[in-house]
């Protein structure tokens, strides 16, 4: 330790002692600099997933009007899979084979805003995740082992699901209120009669597990308002439901003006529990094949509750005793307590009727304003009693804590943050680890490809007592809401069982076959590493011959039964494309409308022989 002193004497050491010096006086910028390059790489090491080792989280975002759902690991942010829910899918052939063909029904695109976990307990249970339509109304189930859509449902009487999907503490169901009105039944109404006339509806889906399917429960019909968000309470609220509206001015054009001029809207609170046991005793109407009951004429299950100016974001805490609702076009947040609000019911303390339904007393039932700041959104929860929310305007997220209603930080995100999530955030017991912002705008974030520039996320550490914004991504088009469930949640299918009796099905190279009937033609075939084989009897089994104006059904199966071996099924020219996954069979249908050579090729690098792994069309002129 002595010798750098000594070398410090003389004229030399006064020389260094005053670079020294100049170093951490003159030079003020450098230390900064130097703590900015310390804290990054420390941000660094928090987010950083080193190569073969897997994310903590499952981040299930929605894609908005792509219509699919994006799949990220944090808290690496790496964007794992792109699930195809509500528009067609070249890569998998979703929309293309039969199955998904027939699922889709012809639509084109899907607008996914919310999706919903199923939970078991009010937890995340990994099981499914429900998905709703805004663009053209329906609603999809999402099967967690294979990460695949395995149900879509139209429903009727409704116009833009957007304030959906919240699933109740034990998947009961979901509900699917919409952001638009429009009249009940068949018969054309204009819009001189809005507000007798058109309705918001609220649809109850139940969710099938066995089958992994969706079914129409009931339907409630709502006043003619645009319902925005909600969420299911849980606890105290269990059996309770939460809707945030705007336009209760039933304005039917110019809303940016019209649906702004009351100072106060609405949260609708609905007792789904008793619902549920009234349409059970007949109380309801049927409209296009739905149940739907009315609240006016039944009374006793719907109440509105006096929300801060067009809100957007209604969240119940994790204890389910109280629901927060944030007024976009106001700069506080509003906490509301369900023991009060249940008070208010039981002593019909109201203060007044709209459209039938009553209004529960605003004093009765507040417990806080918070002010949070310009443009709240959403609110997300920790495990410490602390919440989360989004100021659009801002660009920040507030945190601030639920009892003292005190704001304890603010952090800057780019840009324009919409919704935000927290690990496990919409359950009883929020992980308290990572929140992700999922801001509307990114400008100056990445490389530029501008004129259209992607949409980004920050990536926060609010373990402790200030947040940090650790990391930042671009994200897929549009991430209206993604809830986060803890990976050791999700169970995954590598490889389809070998089912002896699944119809069209072959599950080995001899059994390959083609049948004929008429024009309709049948290809039992089968893809292995790296061949098809279409027809074992012929010298050219990977051919398959048919007739100008015939009909082709492609069942192919995947023989190869290891994990992640996937084979592709192109046609080259006819615009056709599938995947198949080990141990799946899919059916393809072509119409042969064009004769000539058509090469059939396997589109999915599977192995050495990939570029092999073909075969023809002939198509015979008629
Ligand atoms: S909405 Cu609030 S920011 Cu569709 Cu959930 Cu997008
Ligand atoms: Cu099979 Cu490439």
């Amino acid at each position: 330790m002595m010798k750098p002193a000594k070398l410090l004497s003389g004229f030399a050491g006064i020389a260094a002692g005053l670079l020294v010096a100049f170093l951490i006086f003159g030079m003020g910028g450098t230390s900064d600099t130097a703590d900015a390059d310390q804290q990054n790489k420390s941000n660094a090491e928090k987010v950083y997933v080193p190569p073969g080792e897997h994310d903590d989280y499952y981040m299930m975002a929605s894609g908005g009007h792509s219509g699919q759902l994006f799949v990220y690991g944090l808290p690496s942010m790496r964007l794992i899979r792109q699930v195809p829910v509500f528009s067609p899918d070249p890569a998998t052939g979703y929309g293309f084979e039969d199955e998904s063909k027939e699922m889709l029904n012809g639509y084109k695109w899907g607008d996914f805003h919310h999706p919903a976990i199923s939970e078991t307990d009010a937890e995340y249970d990994g099981r499914a995740l429900f998905a709703t339509d805004v663009g053209n109304n329906r609603a999809a189930y999402v099967d967690l082992e294979t990460f695949e859509t395995t149900d879509m449902l139209e429903i009727p009487n409704i116009a833009g699901p957007h304030c959906a999907a919240f699933v109740t503490p034990d998947s009961e169901y979901f509900f699917l209120p919409t952001r638009f009105s429009v009249p009940i039944g068949d018969e054309f109404v204009g819009l001189d009669e809005y507000s007798e006339k058109y309705k918001g509806v609220m649809t109850a889906v139940e969710p099938d597990f066995e089958n992994e399917q969706l079914e129409i429960a009931f339907q409630v019909m709502l006043p003619p308002w645009s319902y925005d968000l909600s969420d299911a309470g849980k606890g105290t609220s269990g059996g309770w439901g939460f809707l945030s509206t705007y336009n209760t001015e039933e304005a039917v054009t110019n809303l940016e003006i019209n649906a702004s001029e009351n100072d106060r809207d609405y949260i609708v609170m609905f007792n789904w529990e008793e619902i549920a046991k009234e349409v059970e005793d007949g109380n309801f109407e049927e409209v296009n094949g739905v149940k739907m009951f009315d609240p006016v004429k039944n009374p006793g299950s719907v109440y509105l509750v006096p929300a801060p100016k067009s809100p957007h974001g209604v969240d119940m805490t994790p204890d389910g005793e109280h629901f927060i609702a944030n007024g976009k076009l106001s700069p506080t947040t509003s906490m509301y307590s369900v023991e009060q609000a249940l008070e208010a019911i039981e002593n019909e303390d109201f203060q007044g009727e709209a459209q039938g339904l009553p209004i529960l007393n605003y004093d009765s039932v507040i417990d806080k304003e918070v002010e949070v700041g310009l443009g709240p959104l959403h609110t997300q929860f920790d495990d410490k009693g602390n919440a989360y929310t989004t100021l659009f305007i801002d660009s920040q997220i507030t945190k601030w804590n639920l009892d003292s209603g005190k704001v304890i930080d603010k952090v800057d995100v780019a840009y324009s943050p919409g919704h935000l999530a927290a690990v496990e955030g919409d359950t009883k017991n929020p992980g308290g680890k990572w929140l992700v912002s999922l801001n509307k705008i990114a400008k100056d974030q990445y490389l530029s490809v501008g004129p259209s520039h992607p949409e980004s996320m920050d990536l926060i550490d609010i373990s402790g007592e200030q947040m940090e914004v650790v990391g930042n991504a671009p994200s897929q088009p549009e991430p209206h809401y993604s809830q986060i469930i803890s990976a050791d949640k999700i169970e995954t299918t590598e490889v389809a069982a070998k089912d002896e009796d699944r119809e069209n099905a072959v599950w080995s190279q001899e059994e390959a076959h083609i049948e004929r009937d008429g024009d309709e033609v049948h290809v039992y075939g089968v893809a292995l590493r790296s061949r098809f084989v279409f027809d074992a009897e012929s010298d050219k089994p990977d051919v398959v011959n048919v007739k100008e104006g015939d009909t082709v059904h492609f069942h192919i199966t995947n023989i190869d039964r290891d994990e992640d071996i996937t084979h592709g099924f192109g046609i080259n020219g006819y615009n056709e494309n599938f995947e198949i996954q080990p141990g799946h069979t899919k059916t393809l249908t072509v119409e042969a409308d064009k004769s000539g050579s058509f090469p059939i090729y396997c589109t999915n690098f599977c192995s050495a022989l990939h570029q092999e792994m073909t075969g023809y069309l002939l198509v015979e002129p008629e």
